[in-house]
């Protein structure tokens, strides 16, 4: 008998272990929102006054907003393969662009690995992603067979906004490896799929990406009219006159569909247990794009290239701060599979787990960063910048002179050779790899 007894009081402690295990140890979901082409003074909590972005700015003033966060590419495919990966995008080929139109059309991210999808997929998550794609547009790359079990969005660099037609007049819009016939604004649709997303997976723990297509070229708000069909002749731009005014239209549209994307989560008490990591994937576009006090635009290899806005928010968990830690978009494979407890091999990731920064603790890691792209080369190391453009070498404090005005390369001989010999080795090993280019 009390043999018996004491079994079932094992029972009832175990129960209730088991029960307390679970509410306390359940993962939080990730929400992973990246911008394409948002440059690093868009946003108001990046210093702009014209743009309106209430919902990111709260995220931003309520979380842990990056000063020093950058893209591993200048471009979008090879910042989405880096990030996808965890690896210096070279390792998977993705050095360049893919385009529409001519050779790249056939290349992709080979599934043979491990996506940051399928890290939580294996453990167990529920994975969504809805939005811009832009790694292969053969039916073999596709999100679905990347770890996404649900995707819908588009699989080109961009799509009219209204009618979904991408720049070679192909009809972008997928539901999975099916076309989807949908009307709407791509922004809003991203919002929205999102939503339907976080509530079909309220129960369980989820892993959401969402790479929106804002504020990409081309130049439409939500009241601007769709422009490419396949019978039609149209311009990458677009025809709208006040460019000016429709990037203020899409920076804002997503700032919205973020902010309800937000309430819902909310009114799901959704908040107190889902991460949400938001950054963009280069550096602001031409003229248009804001790039703060930055030197150089999307696709140079000046800061104004790949230093982008990043804010981490968790309800509750990530405590309102601002980091100058030097991070990029390779390391959140690491970092965000850490926070949701999932063990990796962090050896075989570039990138870097940041996950104890998220709760304040100094990071207290010394790392070179490498770029490199059409023929410009860039290292960075502590405060100290190398920029080997076509024609010129040259040497930046990024403490002292963050909008890369002053050369320091004829002052500082020792510090260009020991930065040239670290970029030579790393330029030599990526060289190993079957790379695409643009
Ligand atoms: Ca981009």
């Amino acid at each position: 008998m009390k043999f018996n007894l004491t079994l079932i009081l094992l029972g009832i402690s175990f129960l209730f272990y088991t029960c307390v295990e679970n509410n306390e140890t359940r993962p939080p979901n990730i929400i992973l929102i990246m911008a394409d082409d948002l440059g690093y003074g868009d946003l108001g909590c990046y210093g702009n006054t014209r743009i309106k972005t209430p919902y990111l700015d709260r995220l931003a003033k309520n979380g842990l907003r990056f000063t020093d966060f950058h893209s591993n590419g200048a471009v979008c495919s090879p910042t989405r393969a880096a990030l996808m990966t965890g690896l210096y995008q070279q390792k998977s080929g993705l050095e360049g662009v893919i385009y529409v139109k001519g050779e790249t059309r056939k290349v992709g991210l080979d599934t043979a690995f491990t996506t940051m999808a399928e890290v939580f997929k294996s453990a167990g998550y529920a994975t969504g992603m809805m939005g811009k794609w832009h790694l292969g547009y053969e039916k073999q790359y596709n999100p679905v067979h990347q770890g996404f079990d649900e995707f819908i969005g588009y699989l080109s660099g961009n799509i009219d906004y209204k009618s979904h037609y991408d720049n070679a007049g192909i009809y972008d819009w997928y539901d999975g490896l099916d076309s989807l016939a949908e009307n709407g604004y791509v922004t809003d649709l991203i919002g929205k799929h999102a939503i339907d997303f976080a509530r079909k997976n309220k129960d369980r723990p989820f892993f959401l990406y969402l790479p929106h297509e804002a504020p990409h070229v081309p130049f439409q708000g939500r009241n601007d009219p769709a422009f490419r069909y396949p019978d039609r002749e149209f311009t990458y731009l677009g025809p709208v006159e006040d460019r000016e005014r429709a990037y203020k239209d899409m920076v804002e549209a997503m700032d919205e569909s973020i902010g309800l994307l937000l309430l819902s989560l909310e009114s799901m008490q959704l908040l107190e247990n889902t991460l949400i990591f938001f950054l963009s994937d280069n550096g602001g576009y031409q003229q248009y794009g804001d790039n703060g006090p930055l030197n150089g635009t999307k696709g140079t290899l000046y800061e104004g290239g790949h230093r982008v806005p990043a804010i981490a928010y968790w309800k509750g968990k990530i405590r309102p701060d601002v980091s100058d830690d030097l991070l990029m978009s390779f390391d959140l494979l690491p970092t965000l599979s850490s926070m949701a407890n999932i063990e990796i091999d962090q050896q075989k990731f570039d990138g870097i787990d940041f996950s104890k920064r998220l709760f304040g603790e100094e990071l207290g890691h010394e790392r070179n960063l490498y770029w490199r792209y059409r023929g410009q080369r860039a290292i960075r190391s502590g405060d100290m910048k190398l920029l080997l453009t076509k024609s010129d070498t040259l040497l930046f404090d990024l403490n002292k002179d963050l909008g890369e005005k002053e050369d320091l390369s004829t002052t500082r001989p020792e510090l260009l050779e020991s930065l040239l010999n670290d970029y030579t080795s790393w330029d030599q090993e990526m060289n190993q790899y079957q790379l695409v280019t643009d």
